[in-house]
């Protein structure tokens, strides 16, 4: 994989402009990769003084920030876009106009790459999918990178030359510039609204996703949502998941008579669910996502089942806190969209209902686009009191009071967490709270207040930290 830095010199040498557009993590890593080829490259930024830009190859001269740089944009011979930058951004979409062609790392990655690829992507449990597939190979022995969207850039996994399988999480802005990825397993784990700021509707968000399967070699489908299923290549090899009792060669549960629930290939039951350390439904999904994708890149099924037995979950994605006054606390600052707080709250709601338990549950943030209404039977059915932080705080109260929002659910805006956890004491002393659980599932993104969804449930955990502090000493 690695080629000496002269000859590729030579070969580059005249090939035109390269232009890096956002310097953050993607574009450093693109920036290095094409400068070490020998490409002529410059780099533009709207910020002013982007933070990265002392960790800039010397010999990249051609820096401009402060505004991205429509002129730059129309010397390029090729544009690598970063993927947090939208195409309809006015200077690189007059570029597209001009025929300049914009492609992301992952387009740069694929092409360089020689180890098979496992490419993952979804509106919800790419980290985790991706995380445990990579764990698998790595238990099995296979030098394995994982990288992308994960927060890995993809090309820094070329650094290493015996490589044998990139397991790649890609995000629909990634994968909106990618051009026949070619994946040895491609997979779109779910489809949920997301990002319609950003792709316009539904439509546009699924061709992106879709583009992942472009050249697969083999693909898995969610037999529970139709939107993962590839529009072509129907001949292709595939391996499905489900929650309902598998056909042959097909992932899916069985539960028997005592009403014990196994993760089952075919007729196969591979293990019990209570053996997994990750719990609900969807990661009963999860897991089996894994063990297909495992499948699909040739992992061996022993070792990929005592993984998944280890696998303690990621932070922030329905992670328990602590019990404070005799209430759980879970941070999920990661339900970035209304399909991963569905889950959430439809796993642990589940938890607790038999119990007569309700949730608390605090939502808000940028919202999206999306329609919060469709988190409005869930409430209705699991959650007794609903937090509003953020900006859209108030649209989603709107949103699910015009779906027919129970009145049972009691609703306070709040604007910031401090201020929620104040409600919070409020509300849970009261003798007549059937809360047991308080959520931060927010189905928003965080910008509007953090600098990410890991600095909101950092923040979300210290609150429950102090609340436990305070009423021990107390
Ligand atoms: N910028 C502009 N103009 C704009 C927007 C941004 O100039 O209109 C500049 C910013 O000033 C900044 C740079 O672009 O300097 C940031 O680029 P970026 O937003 O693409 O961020 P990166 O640091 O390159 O991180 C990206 C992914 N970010 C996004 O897609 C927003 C990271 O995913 C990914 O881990 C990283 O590449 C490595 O592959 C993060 C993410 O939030 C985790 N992803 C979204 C999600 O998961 O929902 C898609
Ligand atoms: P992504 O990388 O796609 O954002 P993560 O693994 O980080 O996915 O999980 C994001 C959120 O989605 C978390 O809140 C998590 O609890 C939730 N989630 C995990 N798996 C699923 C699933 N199969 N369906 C819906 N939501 C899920």
């Amino acid at each position: 994989m690695t080629t000496n830095t002269a000859t590729e010199a030579l070969l580059h040498k005249g090939s035109g402009l390269q232009v890096v557009v956002g310097l953050g993590q993607s574009g450093l890593s693109v920036a290095h990769y094409l400068a070490k080829q020998g490409y002529q490259v410059a780099v533009t930024d709207a910020q002013a003084a982007p933070k990265l830009a002392d960790q800039l190859p010397a010999e990249i001269e051609i820096r401009q920030f402060g505004a991205i740089d429509a002129d730059l944009l129309q010397q390029a011979a090729r544009i690598i876009i970063s993927p947090g930058i939208s195409l309809e951004t006015a200077a690189v979409a007059a570029a597209r106009q001009a025929n300049i062609p914009v492609v992301s790392d992952i387009q740069l990655f694929c092409e360089a790459c020689t180890a098979p690829i496992v490419a993952i992507t979804g509106s919800n449990a790419k980290s985790t999918v991706t995380t445990l597939v990579g764990q698998m190979a790595a238990d099995a022995g296979v030098n394995v990178g994982v990288g992308g969207n994960i927060g890995v850039p993809a090309l820094t996994l070329l650094a290493n030359p015996d490589m044998e399988l990139a397991v790649l999480e890609l995000s629909s802005f990634q994968l909106e510039t990618v051009t026949n990825l070619g994946a040895k397993v491609a997979t779109v784990l779910n489809m949920s609204p997301d990002h319609l700021d950003r792709h316009g509707d539904m439509l546009g968000y699924h061709q992106a996703k879709h583009r992942i399967f472009q050249g697969a070699k083999s693909v898995m489908i969610n037999r529970e949502d139709a939107l993962t299923r590839p529009l072509v290549a129907d001949n292709l090899p595939r391996i499905s998941t489900g929650i309902h009792a598998p056909d042959k060669g097909q992932y899916g549960l069985i539960t028997d008579t005592e009403g014990q629930t196994y993760l089952a290939r075919g007729t196969e039951r591979l293990l019990s669910a209570d053996k997994l350390l990750i719990k609900g439904r969807h990661n009963l999904l999860n897991a089996q996502a894994a063990l297909a994708l495992g499948e699909l890149a040739g992992l061996p099924l022993e070792s990929m089942l005592t993984t998944l037995q280890q696998f303690t979950g990621l932070e922030h994605r329905c992670q328990y806190v602590a019990n404070a006054a005799g209430i759980d606390y879970f941070n999920d600052s990661k339900g970035t969209n209304i399909g991963s707080t569905m889950a959430a709250i439809e796993g642990l709601g589940a938890v607790y209902a038999p119990k007569d338990g309700k949730l608390l549950l605090i939502l808000g943030g940028q919202g999206k686009g999306q329609q919060f209404g469709e988190l409005t039977p869930f409430i209705n059915q699991y959650v007794s009191q609903v937090l509003f932080i953020g900006e859209d705080g108030p649209q989603i109260e709107q949103h699910l009071k015009a779906a027919k929002l129970s009145d049972d659910v009691a609703l306070h805006q709040c604007q910031t967490l401090e201020n929620a956890f104040a409600t919070i004491q409020q509300v849970t002393t009261s003798s007549l709270s059937q809360v047991q659980a308080v959520l931060l599932s927010p189905a928003c993104a965080s910008f509007d207040q953090y600098s990410g969804y890991a600095a909101r449930g950092d923040h979300f955990s210290q609150l429950v930290n102090q609340l436990d502090t305070a009423q021990s000493e107390a």
